[in-house]
């Protein structure tokens, strides 16, 4: 059977994933979990200890978690497309770095704005960590900024699975209310030029439940229920 990802919702950082699936253009499914509640369950356990999104569970049964290791997983897959590069190339240290980079600072400076979204109530320490939170985002949307004089993607004058991964962060910005319109031109341009893309359009319309148009390989959803026997030993 085709390849699994199990995406989260709402907003999970698996958004990118269904992009660079949808970019690949191979047979996939998608299995749809409520991280509010979804991942409580033992089976879900049993798929990924830590209760995370995503996870691509692979051909064989095998368990593949952690977006840095499934975007270069599906990388891999689509070299001859140009989505990703053999070890050993600069093209594939680069989108390397890039991914790297994306997963943990980028991630990160989302971190306290999720906190206090999570938190009960509205006070004094929610603010706290939404400035926090606001700051960090802004140092790294300048950061991102910088490194676009150097091509109009993420990883150069390419488009790889780097900006897959990136624009579903980026809209984070939006769902926090945190955007600072004009402060970063290149980086606005390229989320116009991916917010334009049907793969994205896709994983919206995958996300709210809307009808969704595959451009990719999608064959459908696949319960939590019904990939059990599925699962390697
Ligand atoms: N380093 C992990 C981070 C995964 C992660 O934190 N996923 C979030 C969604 S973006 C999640 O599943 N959170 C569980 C929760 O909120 O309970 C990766 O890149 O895959």
């Amino acid at each position: 059977m085709e390849p699994v990802l199990l995406y989260g919702v709402p907003q999970g950082c698996s958004f990118g994933s269904i992009v660079a699936l949808e970019w690949l253009g191979e047979p996939y499914r998608l299995c749809r979990i409520n991280m509010l509640k979804d991942m409580e369950s033992d089976l879900y356990a049993r798929i990924n200890p830590v209760r995370e999104t995503p996870v691509l569970l692979l051909e064989d049964g095998t368990v593949l978690t952690q977006s840095a290791a499934i975007l270069q997983n599906i990388a891999t897959r689509g070299i001859s497309r140009g989505l990703g590069f053999a070890q050993g190339t600069r093209e594939f240290d680069l989108l390397n770095q890039r991914i790297a980079l994306l997963t943990t600072k980028y991630f990160s400076a989302f971190g306290p704005l999720w906190h206090a979204y999570k938190m009960p109530g509205d006070g004094p320490v929610q603010s706290m960590l939404r400035d926090v939170g606001r700051q960090s985002v802004a140092k790294a949307h300048a950061q991102l900024e910088a490194m676009l004089a150097h091509g109009d993607w993420i990883a150069g004058s390419k488009r790889t699975l780097a900006d897959a991964y990136f624009i579903g962060l980026a809209r984070w910005a939006k769902y926090h209310r945190i955007e600072e319109p004009g402060a970063y031109p290149r980086l606005q341009r390229l989320i116009e030029r991916l917010e334009a893309d049907p793969a994205v359009i896709f994983a919206h319309a995958i996300e709210d439940e809307r009808p969704a148009i595959s451009s990719g390989g999608f064959r459908g959803h696949i319960s939590l229920e019904e990939l059990h026997p599925r699962l390697a030993a």
